[in-house]
C-alpha cells in the first residue's frame, strides 16, 4: 500500500485547536493546517476580556497536559494571563508556523472526490482530506431582543465583544444576566461606578471561593525545578477534580448533597439582609445551572450603590430601562451578560456533507454527534468538544486530547492505505445517544432549571459518563460503528 499524508484542516485555534495540532504534530502528521478567525490564539479567552474576567478553575488543573505552566500568578488566573498562556504554548512548541490567523472560514463543503473544499470570508478556497472542527461551544455571543434596546442612546456592549476603550467609571451601569459573566463583571465594575443594577431574570447559586488569591510564594520554583513532580501533580489534580465534579453533578450523592448544602450556606452567611437574600434566592437545586463561583459578588450586590433588580424588563428608552412594575431607571452604559448561542458548534458556516446534506438539516432535532466527534452524512470530519462535551465536569483539555488522540488513529489508517474515508453510522450514534439519555436521568442538570445547557429540544447537552468512560470510549476507534472506503 502507498503512504500518502492527509492534508488536514482544522478550523480554530482555542484550547480544542492548539491541542489537536500538537497533538497530530507528535504522531508526525505534516500537513496540518490551523484556520482561526481572531487575530491572536486562545478562543474563548481571545474573544472575552471584559473586566474581572477569570477562571473560575484553578489554574494549576485549567491548563494542557503537555504543557504544564508553574509560575501562574493567581491560584485563578486571569482572562489575560490565559490568553498569554495559550499564545505561549503556541509559541514554545513551534505550532505558530501551522496557524492562520484573521481567517474566517465561511463554507465547507464534501467533494464527491472524497476531499473537503473550504472556503474563506476572503474567498480563498482550500482543499483538505480531514476537516477538524475546533470552533468552540461559547462563540456566539447571545443579544436578547428587548424592545427599544436598539434606540439606547448610551453605548450597549455585550461581554464576548467588551471594548476597551469603554469608559465605566464614574457612569450610571446596567448589567443584564446573572451568569458566571454576569457576576464577574458587576463585582468588577461595582467599585468605581456612580451606580449599578444589576438585572436577574433567574436567581443564581453563587459557591464562595478566594478567586483573588496568589498563588503560594515558592510554588512556581519548586514546580519549575521538579517537572516530572508538576506533571504528576496536575494529573492528580485534574483526575481528582474530575472526579469528584462528575460524582457530584451525575449522581444523587451525599457529596452533591455537601455541596449543594455549602451553596446554601454561602448565601445565608454572606447575605444578611433578608429582603435583599429572598431575591437572591434561586427556586432550583445548587449545580443545576453551570456553577457560578465568585469571592466578590454578594460584597458587590450588598454595596449601597448597587440595585438588584428582578422584575422583568419591559423596555429600554433612550435613557435607561424600564421594568414590568412601572419603574424607570437612568442608565449611561447598559452590560449584556447575556450569554452564547450554546448550541451552534460551527455554525453559521455553511457546512454541507456527502449528497449535499446541510448541517442545519442533519441537526433539525438538535447538536447530535457520536462520542462528540464524528456526526453521520459528514464524511471525514470530526469535532473536539462537539455535542456532549463535558463542560463542568471532566478537563475540557484532557477531553480535546483524547478526542484528538483517537482521530489521530483514523489518519493513521488513511497514511497507510487502509481508508478514503471514514464515516460514523447513523445506527452508532443513536445508540450513542440513547446511551447518553438514558445515563442523563440521574444528574443535577436535569432536576428543573433553564440553563444553557439545554438544547431547543430540552436535551442536555453535556456528558453523562465519568472519565473512565471517555477514555474508554475514545480509546481505539470501532470499525463497526462506521462506513469505510
Ligand atoms: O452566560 P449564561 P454567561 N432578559 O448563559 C440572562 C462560561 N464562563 O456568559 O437564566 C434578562 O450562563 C440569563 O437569564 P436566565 C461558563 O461555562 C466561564 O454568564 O435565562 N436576562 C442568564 O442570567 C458559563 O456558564 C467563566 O433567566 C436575560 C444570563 O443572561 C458560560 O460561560 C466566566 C435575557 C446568561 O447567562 C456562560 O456564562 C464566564 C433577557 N432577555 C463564563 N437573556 C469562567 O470563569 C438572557 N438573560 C471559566
Amino acid at each position: 500500500m502507498t503512504e500518502r499524508e492527509p492534508r488536514v484542516l482544522i478550523i480554530g485555534a482555542g484550547v480544542a485547536g492548539i491541542t489537536t495540532a500538537h497533538v497530530l504534530r507528535e504522531r508526525g502528521f505534516t500537513d496540518i493546517t490551523v484556520l482561526e478567525k481572531g487575530s491572536d490564539v486562545g478562543g474563548v479567552w481571545y474573544w472575552n476580556h471584559y473586566p474581572g474576567l477569570r477562571c473560575d478553575v484553578p489554574s494549576q488543573i485549567y491548563q494542557f497536559g503537555f504543557a504544564p505552566k508553574p509560575d501562574w500568578q493567581h491560584a485563578w488566573a486571569t482572562g489575560a494571563a490565559i490568553q498569554r498562556y495559550h499564545r505561549d504554548v503556541v509559541e514554545q512548541l513551534g505550532l505558530a508556523e501551522l496557524i492562520r490567523l484573521d481567517t474566517e472560514v465561511t463554507d465547507a463543503q464534501w467533494d464527491e472526490r472524497r476531499h473537503w473544499v473550504v472556503t474563506t470570508a476572503a474567498g480563498e478556497e482550500l482543499v483538505a482530506d480531514f476537516l477538524i472542527c475546533a470552533t468552540g461551544v461559547l462563540h456566539h455571543p447571545f443579544i436578547p431582543e428587548i424592545p427599544g434596546l436598539a434606540d439606547f442612546a448610551g453605548p450597549v456592549v455585550h461581554t464576548a465583544r467588551w471594548d476597551d476603550e469603554l469608559a465605566t467609571d464614574g457612569k450610571r451601569i446596567a448589567v443584564i444576566g446573572t451568569g458566571s459573566t454576569g457576576v464577574q463583571v458587576v463585582s468588577a465594575l461595582q467599585p468605581d461606578a456612580a451606580s449599578i443594577d444589576h438585572y436577574v431574570r433567574s436567581a443564581q447559586w453563587i459557591l464562595w471561593a478566594p478567586m483573588s488569591l496568589r498563588q503560594m510564594p515558592g510554588v512556581a520554583a519548586v514546580l519549575a525545578r521538579l517537572p516530572k513532580v508538576h506533571r504528576t501533580l496536575y494529573r492528580l489534580m485534574a483526575f481528582g477534580g474530575s472526579r469528584l465534579l462528575t460524582d457530584v453533578t451525575t449522581r444523587p450523592t451525599w457529596r452533591r448533597r455537601a455541596v449543594q448544602a455549602y451553596a446554601r450556606a454561602c448565601l445565608r452567611i454572606q447575605v444578611r439582609d433578608k429582603t435583599l437574600r429572598a431575591k437572591l434566592q434561586p427556586d432550583y437545586e445548587p449545580l443545576c445551572k453551570r456553577q457560578v463561583v465568585s469571592g466578590s459578588y454578594y460584597r458587590a450586590i450588598r454595596a449601597d450603590n448597587a440595585d438588584l433588580v428582578t422584575d422583568d424588563i419591559a423596555e429600554v428608552t433612550p435613557n435607561g430601562i424600564r421594568t414590568a412594575d412601572g419603574t424607570h431607571r437612568d442608565t449611561d452604559v447598559i452590560v449584556l451578560a447575556t450569554g452564547f448561542h450554546a448550541h451552534n458548534y460551527m455554525r453559521p458556516m455553511r457546512l454541507h456533507g456527502r449528497d449535499g446534506i446541510s448541517i442545519d438539516d442533519a441537526w433539525a432535532k438538535g447538536p447530535r454527534a457520536y462520542q462528540m466527534t464524528a456526526i453521520p452524512g459528514f464524511p471525514n470530519l470530526f469535532t473536539v468538544l462537539g455535542p456532549n462535551s463535558p463542560t463542568g465536569s471532566i478537563s475540557l483539555q484532557y477531553t480535546s486530547e483524547l478526542t484528538a488522540r483517537y482521530i489521530a488513529q483514523w489518519l493513521a489508517k488513511f497514511r497507510t492505505g487502509e481508508l478514503t474515508t471514514v464515516e460514523v453510522t447513523d445506527q452508532a450514534t443513536t445508540r450513542f445517544n440513547d446511551d447518553v439519555a438514558i445515563a442523563m436521568g440521574p444528574t443535577v442538570w436535569n432536576t428543573g432549571c433553564n440553563s444553557w445547557y439545554l438544547t431547543e429540544g430540552g436535551n442536555v447537552d453535556l456528558w453523562p459518563f465519568d472519565r473512565a468512560t471517555m477514555k474508554a470510549m475514545l480509546g481505539s476507534p470501532d470499525p463497526a460503528a462506521f462506513h469505510l472506503s
